[in-house]
């Protein structure tokens, strides 16, 4: 009797049904008035006591097998799909789960979208860059702190060398080599010598913008990035400006957004002020258009600048940097599912 299940066991594993009526036909063989499981559990009456409880069970999960055979066949013809070929099931998932993308590039990604969108084209460069393009041209006066060993990797070889502290030098890059009008990102890795914590790395992420054109005014500069803050944070999302200072703008602003995580009510992340910073920007001044070969009567421009770590945190309201650069599949396998 025991073999007769196995057999009976094999034969429903390996069925498959090209119709209806060939699965109506399985069906009937197996659990009908005069099928194979009714006259297994009729002879189940002569078993010896020590056998009753294995054999028992052997002819439940018999009967349970052709029972999901039965379901899982039906899907497959109700979907009309021959999902099943030559006894390859097609449906059933891969073995091993193909990799995410990493939450910083899955950000980066949403960024590039949405400023392509309105015209924006993406441009990189090199990480290694000469003092030139990461300062002189973005008008950092000979003596100010940022070219400072404190925040600068020098390159010892050749210390006209550095590993570049903002994608900015893309940009001046991107101004030598063509003219207005210019609507371009850079995004990018960008190099800072500073102590590793919780909110700050010496490696991280950055997108700049920047927009040359004539009669490009403040009012350009809020409306894109007001309509970014919204495609990226929701249609709820308010901004604000503050004033700022940048060497490479004039005059220059810091923007905040409503804290997406409260909602401007007052939490944690935005200390209870309702709102949270996202960016630095401003109108280029002209000394940067001019180093580049740009006409600075002629054109203006504004520009921006984000970290893509710290749009990432209030993203996905993660609370330490330092777990994007760990690869610890604990923390990285919660972003598979998104986009
Ligand atoms: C920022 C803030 C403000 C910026 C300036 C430029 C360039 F190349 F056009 F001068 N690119 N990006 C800029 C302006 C960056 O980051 C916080």
């Amino acid at each position: 009797m025991k073999n007769k299940i196995a057999d009976c066991l094999k034969d429903v594993e390996s069925f498959n049904a090209a119709n209806i009526e060939e699965l109506e036909q399985f069906r009937i063989k197996y659990l009908g008035k005069k099928g194979i499981i009714p006259s297994l559990f009729a002879d189940f009456k002569s078993v010896s006591a020590e056998d009753r409880k294995e054999v028992g069970q052997e002819i439940n999960n018999l009967k349970t097998a052709v029972q999901e055979k039965i379901v899982s066949l039906k899907e497959n013809l109700d979907k009309g799909g021959e999902t099943q070929v030559s006894g390859l099931d097609l449906s059933l998932p891969g073995e091993s789960q193909l990799g995410g993308r990493h939450p910083l590039s899955l950000v980066r990604n949403e960024i590039i979208e949405i400023f392509s969108r309105i015209g924006f084209s993406v441009s990189e460069g090199p990480e290694i860059e000469d003092d030139f393009h990461n300062f002189t041209a973005l008008n950092f006066p000979e003596e100010h702190p940022a070219r400072d060993m404190q925040d600068t990797f020098f390159i010892e070889r050749d210390p006209e060398l550095v590993l570049r502290t903002h994608t900015s030098s893309v940009q001046v890059r991107v101004m030598e080599q063509s003219q207005p009008p210019i609507r371009t990102i850079s995004p990018g890795r960008v190099f800072r010598n500073e102590a590793i914590s919780a909110r700050a790395h010496c490696i991280f992420h950055q997108v700049e913008g920047l927009y040359v054109d004539k009669d490009v005014s403040f009012k350009d500069l809020k409306q894109t990035l007001f309509y970014f803050a919204k495609e990226l944070f929701g249609e709820q999302t308010k901004i604000r400006f503050r004033p700022s200072y940048f060497p490479f703008t004039e005059p220059s602003a810091e923007m905040d957004i409503s804290c997406n995580i409260c909602g401007g009510e007052g939490c944690n992340i935005c200390k209870y002020t309702g709102w949270v910073e996202i960016l630095g920007c401003g109108m280029v001044d002209p000394n940067v258009l001019e180093a580049c070969n740009i006409d600075s009567k002629k054109y203006t421009g504004f520009a921006f600048g984000m970290g893509i770590e710290r749009i990432t945190l209030l993203k996905y309201q993660v609370n330490d940097l330092r777990l994007f650069f760990e690869n610890d599949l604990r923390f990285l396998k919660q972003f598979q599912a998104a986009r």
